[in-house]
């Protein structure tokens, strides 16, 4: 199955934690397709929190969206996270953003990502490497979704790819 992930770090050495993110993501089989460019962006949200490095990624695995998520979620405690919430610095954070067009929901995950419309600091990257992506709720692929994004925060490639 092909996912997109959006990651996103702003506490310790950022552009190290995004990349050992994804060399974590490959150890558990998760193989990575297409890699967006380094963004720094302003923290969407809570403003009171340091900027953070974004990426997103296409990825394949045969994993289920439950069993990806378990397998994020072990990363990112790994990784040293331990609060959770909008308001709160993580050195890691890996969203599942959309599924293969799959629809899905339950208490512990929402695909496609509920708030990623919303969000600059998704879009853009998601533009650099799906921008003909459909949302399959929306019928609307990303392209036009993030043209009809209000959101005005600041996003900025920093560099062009990751090396992992
Ligand atoms: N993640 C959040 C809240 N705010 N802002 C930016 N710029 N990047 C993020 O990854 C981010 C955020 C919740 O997960
Ligand atoms: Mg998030
Ligand atoms: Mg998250």
């Amino acid at each position: 199955m092909e996912y997109y992930l959006g990651l996103g770090s702003n506490l310790g050495q950022r552009e190290k934690n995004l990349a050992q993110a994804l060399k974590k993501l490959k150890s558990q089989g998760i193989s990575l397709y297409k890699v967006s460019s380094v963004y720094e962006t302003q923290p969407f949200g809570n403003t009171r929190q340091p900027w953070y490095l974004n990426i997103v990624v296409k990825v394949n695995t045969d994993l289920p969206p439950n069993e990806l998520l378990k397998k994020i979620e072990k990363i990112e405690k790994d990784m040293g996270r331990t609060l959770h919430g909008i308001n709160n610095p993580r050195p890691i954070d890996i969203d599942i953003l959309f599924s293969e067009g799959h629809v899905m929901k339950n208490k512990n995950l929402e695909i496609p990502h509920k708030e990623l419309i919303h969000r600059n600091f998704v879009l853009v990257p998601l533009m650099e490497i799906a921008p003909d992506l459909i949302h399959p709720v929306l019928k609307e692929k990303v392209n036009r979704i993030y043209k009809n994004c209000s959101d005005e925060s600041i996003v900025r490639k920093i560099k062009g790819h990751i090396s992992i």
